[in-house]
Order: structure tokens, then sequence, then C-alpha cells
């Protein structure tokens, strides 16, 4: 674990990615992941909602907007990308226990319509990140490299597209991102990550929240909506959001169409299908 903040900006301009991190303890995860599961069971019947809390969780579910503010993460996130740090969206990503879904090897950039690379992805562990349960893994050092990627739109992928990267991977290269609950990865958007399924008795829990700096900007495409979690905006490139009053409120699912809809158009631009 690298508490000095120099040192760990070191390791991930050389490596692409830095872990494990403490955001929170074992109980406090424990706690986020109670949370979370009664408001899974909540939604069950409710697709919509469902989706919703997977993928921008920060914009309807206050605790998880909570935890994109927490020191113990954004200061590690600053020593990175600077002080004025803005969540693009913070996802779940959910395996269930003896589950196939996977995720293919990918850079993440590549499809988020952003004209810049200052952008980190702080990976949270609600339940045990282990190679049996599927934890992520990294190449390390790939983050130099622009690759291109092509979709397979397979239904066992947690990615939007199924992308996969257009080059092969030695996977006798990649690092196991190993992560007891509470732990955290950063990892670069450019750095080669993929993870298998799941073959353990529990759920692999994984918020993944997407810090970019204020002064990042869209390629050109519409404009978006982000959450300013630390430091001041000066550049205005993104609508701010509102942060969430409480638990999917009737105001924040209308405020997350309109976010998701601007978001989905840049993550399917060129794509054959949506
Ligand atoms: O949770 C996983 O296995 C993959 C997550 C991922 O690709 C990401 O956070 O960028």
């Amino acid at each position: 674990m690298l508490d000095n903040l120099d040192a760990l900006a070191q390791s991930y301009a050389r490596d692409g990615y830095v872990f494990p991190n403490r955001a929170i303890s074992a109980e406090q995860a424990a706690d986020y992941r109670a949370r979370l599961e009664a408001v899974e069971a909540a939604v069950k019947d409710d697709p919509a909602r469902r989706k919703t809390l997977r993928r921008y969780a920060n914009v309807v579910l206050d605790f998880v907007d909570e935890i994109t503010r927490l020191p113990a993460i954004t200061d590690r996130v600053a020593a990175v990308l600077g002080e004025d740090l803005l969540v693009l969206d913070a996802s779940f990503f959910i395996k269930e226990a003896q589950s196939p879904n996977y995720v293919t090897w990918h850079q993440d950039l590549h499809y988020w319509g952003l004209d810049g690379e200052e952008e980190v992805t702080a990976w949270l562990a609600l339940s045990p990140a282990t190679c049996k349960s599927g934890c992520m893994r990294f190449v390390p050092g790939s983050h130099r490299q622009t690759v291109d990627h092509r979709d397979t739109f397979d239904e066992e992928n947690l990615l939007t597209r199924g992308q996969e990267l257009a080059v092969e991977v030695d996977e006798r290269d990649a690092v196991d991102v190993e992560l007891a609950p509470g732990e955290f990865s950063l990892h670069h958007g450019r750095v080669f990550h993929a993870s298998d399924p799941n073959s353990s008795d529990d759920r692999r829990i994984g918020l993944a929240i997407r810090y970019i700096v204020a002064s990042m900007k869209t390629d050109g495409g519409a404009p978006m909506t982000a959450m300013l979690v630390r430091g001041q905006d000066r550049h205005g490139n993104f609508t701010l959001a509102e942060p969430p009053e409480g638990v999917m409120t009737d105001r924040d699912m209308a405020r997350y169409e309109a976010i998701a809809g601007q978001r989905t158009s840049a993550m399917f631009k060129g794509a054959e299908r949506s």
C-alpha cells in the first residue's frame, strides 16, 4: 500500500495503475454493500431502475455520491490529476456468484467522447475481488499506447459494446488486481484491462468511479454532464450535475435520463448496433 502520494503518482505514471489502496474499513464496505443490496431488492421488478442503479449510481444514490467524495479516494486521485475533480459517472460492475459474465481486454477512453487522457478510474471492492471471483487484470505500461477496438456485443460481456482490443494480449504480462472489501485500485483510461467470470460462491461487487480533470473537454459531440466532487470548476466545459437528494427519487431519475442520453450517444458513436 503506497501512502506516500508522490511515490503513488510515480508508480501510476510508470505502470498505468496502482493498487491496493484503502478507502474504507471492511465493516464500512459491508455497510455500503448492504445499502446497495437493499436498493436492489426494492427495485428488482423495475428493469429501468435496476439498470440506472448500476450505470449512473452516483447520480441517483446519495450513498454512492458520498463514496465518490471520500478523501481517502480523492486524495490519491488528486495526486495524479490535481485538485479540481469531476466525476463523469460511477458504475457498479457486479458479477453474480458462479456467473459467466466477463470483461474483454479494452481501454476505457476509446468510446467515451473525451478529447484528453487525464482520467483516472477508482475501482472500489465491496466484496472480495479475487482471481476466483473474476478480479480485474492489468497490463503494466500499456497506457502509453492507443489501439483499435472491435465490437462483439456478446451478451455475457459487461461492457456496453462488448468491445475488445484489436490486438492480442499476452496473458503472461497481466497482473491480477486482487482487492479486499474496502480497498480500491486506480487505473489510467488507456491501460489494457479485462476480467474473467466469477467462479466463487459470493457476488463480486465493484464500484468504478471515473474521475476527470475539470479542464477536460468533450471531443465535439453533445455536451456532457459531470459531478464536481473536489476543488473548483474554472472551465465550464461540462454541465454540472446536482448531487442526488436520496435514493432514486423521481427528481434524480428524471435528471439521470438526460445524462444517460448524452453519454449513450457518445458511447455508441459509429456502432452497428445500439
Ligand atoms: O469490473 C470489471 O471487471 C471491469 C471494470 C472495468 O473495465 C473498468 O472499471 O474500467
